[in-house]
C-alpha cells in the first residue's frame, strides 16, 4: 500500500487557537479505565506507546511496574488510565471496582499453555465489577499477536474466547455472595443472566505495539465510554452524505486513536492508511507551529503566507503553558478565537483519491477520504459544511461539560 507523503503546503481555515489542558486535578468527570494482567503481559506498553508518546523502540526496556500509575489523558472525554503492577490487589479497600468505566485485561498471546490460568482471575474481577456496576465494559487485549503466525493467531484467539466462556460457566458464584447479599446465586437463571450479560460486555482484540491493532482496540474502548458517541456519529454520517465523502474519521491527535467514524465502507486497510497519514502529517507539525508563530510575531498580521505562498496555520501549541493552566477550569472553547485559523492540509494520495485533514479542537482532527474530482469541484461546499459539523461537535462537547 502506498504510504501517503504529506505535502508541505498548509492551508488556512477557521478554528481554535488556544488549547486548554483540561482540569487534570478534578477526577470526578474522568472516565476511569483499569488495566490488569500478568507480569510482563504488556500492560505498560499498551498504555505508554499510545497515551504517553513513548517510542515503540523503548518498550523492551520498560521496568516492571511496582505501583499503580494513573495516566491522565485529555481527549473527547477525559480519561484516567490505571497502569497496574501484576500483583495489584483488586480487593484492596482503596480500589472501588465499581468506579471504573472499563476494565482491560492484557494477555500475552504467546503463553498458550496457560490461557485458563490467566483468564480465571480476570473472570473473578469481571463478576465482582459487574455486580458493583452493571454498566461496566470489559476488554481483553490479546497482546503480542504479531509474534504468532496467522494460523496460530486465529486458533489461539478462539481458544481464549472458549476459556473465558468455560470459566464464566464454571465459576462458583456463591463465593461472591458477600459483594451482592441480595442476589440469589443458587437460582440458575440468575447466574445464566450474569453470564449472558458479561459475554455481551466483553470484547476481545488481538493487539501489538508494532501495528495499528493496538490503536484500534483503544478506539473501541474510548468509544465505549463516550456517552455522546451516537450524536457525534450521526453528525459525521450527515456530513459524509451531504459532502460526498468516502470515509470520515475523527481522530484524537495526541494518541492517533479514532474516537468516532462514519463507519460506512470501513475497512482495516483504509484505517491503516489514514492512521499512517496522520502520523506522517504530525511529524510536520513543528513546521506548522513555527509558521504560526512567525505569523503571530508580525504585528500587523499581514504575513500569513508560508514561503511557498500557501497560507500556513498555527495550531495553538505556541501558547505558553502558564496561560493554559490559568484557565484550566474552563473548556477550550471559552478562550477560542473564532477568527483564528485551524490547522488544515490536503494531499492527493492517488490520482482518484484525496485525503484532507482539519484540526477541530485542541484534541481532535477530522480526516476525510474522498474522490479527487469531488474535492476539486466541491471544495467550497465541503468547507462550508465543515463549519456546521464543527459547530455541532463543539456544541455536544460543551453540553457534556456543562
Ligand atoms: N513481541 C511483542 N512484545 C511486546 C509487545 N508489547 C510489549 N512487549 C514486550 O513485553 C515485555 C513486557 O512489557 P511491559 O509493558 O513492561 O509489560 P507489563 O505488563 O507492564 O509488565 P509488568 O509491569 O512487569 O507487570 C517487554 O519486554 C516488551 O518488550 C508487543 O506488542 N509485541
Ligand atoms: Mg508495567
Amino acid at each position: 500500500m502506498p504510504v501517503p507523503q504529506p505535502s508541505t503546503q498548509g492551508e488556512s481555515s477557521k478554528g481554535p487557537k488556544t488549547p486548554q489542558l483540561g482540569n487534570q486535578e478534578d477526577d470526578t468527570n474522568r472516565q476511569k479505565i483499569l488495566v490488569l494482567g500478568w507480569r510482563k503481559a504488556g500492560k505498560s506498553s499498551c498504555i505508554k506507546t499510545i497515551f504517553q508518546d513513548v517510542p515503540v523502540t523503548d518498550v523492551p526496556y520498560f521496568d516492571s511496574t511496582q505501583k499503580v500509575e494513573k495516566v491522565l489523558y485529555d481527549t473527547i472525554v477525559p480519561l484516567e488510565i490505571w497502569d497496574t503492577p501484576s500483583n495489584f490487589d483488586t480487593d484492596s479497600p482503596d480500589v472501588r471496582l465499581g468506579s471504573f468505566a472499563t476494565i482491560i485485561y492484557v494477555m500475552d498471546m504467546q503463553q498458550d499453555d496457560s490461557y485458563h490460568e490467566a483468564i480465571l482471575p480476570f473472570v473473578k474481577v469481571m463478576i465482582r465489577a459487574h455486580l458493583a456496576n452493571p454498566n461496566m465494559k470489559f476488554a481483553v487485549f490479546i497482546h503480542k499477536a504479531e509474534v504468532l503466525s496467522e494460523d496460530y493467531r486465529g486458533e489461539n484467539y478462539a481458544e481464549i474466547q472458549r476459556a473465558m466462556a468455560e470459566e464464566l460457566e464454571d465459576f462458583p458464584y456463591n463465593s461472591v455472595q458477600q459483594y451482592a447479599p441480595n442476589v440469589n446465586f443458587s437460582d440458575p437463571s440468575v447466574t445464566a443472566n450474569i453470564i449472558g450479560q458479561l459475554q455481551n460486555e466483553v470484547r476481545f482484540d488481538m493487539t501489538s505495539v508494532h501495528d495499528t491493532t493496538l490503536r484500534d482496540a483503544w478506539s473501541k474502548v474510548i468509544q465505549g465510554v463516550m456517552e455522546m458517541l451516537p450524536s457525534v456519529e450521526q453528525l459525521l454520517v450527515n456530513f459524509t452524505g451531504t459532502s460526498g465523502m468516502d470515509n470520515t474519521y475523527l481522530f484524537d491527535i495526541g494518541s492517533k486513536v479514532v474516537v468516532a467514524a462514519d463507519n460506512r465502507g470501513r475497512n482495516d486497510a483504509t484505517l491503516e492508511l489514514v492512521t499512517e497519514y496522520l502520523l506522517r502529517f504530525l511529524q510536520f507539525r513543528e513546521l506548522y507551529r513555527v509558521l504560526g508563530k512567525r505569523k503571530d510575531e508580525e504585528t500587523d498580521g499581514d504575513a500569513e503566507g508560508s514561503p511557498d505562498g500557501e497560507k500556513a496555520v498555527a495550531n495553538g501549541d505556541d501558547v505558553p503553558e502558564e496561560e493554559w493552566d490559568e484557565e484550566g477550569k474552563t473548556g477550550w472553547w471559552d478562550e477560542e478565537d473564532p477568527d483564528a485559523p485551524w490547522m488544515t492540509q490536503s494531499t492527493r494520495l492517488m490520482p482518484n483519491t484525496t485525503i484532507a485533514l482539519w484540526q477541530f479542537t485542541p484534541y481532535l482532527a477530522l480526516i476525510v477520504l474522498l474522490r479527487t474530482d469531488t474535492w476539486v469541484a466541491r471544495r467550497g461546499m465541503i468547507e462550508y459544511n465543515l463549519t456546521f459539523l464543527r459547530q455541532g461537535i463543539r456544541r455536544i462537547l460543551m453540553e457534556m461539560d456543562g
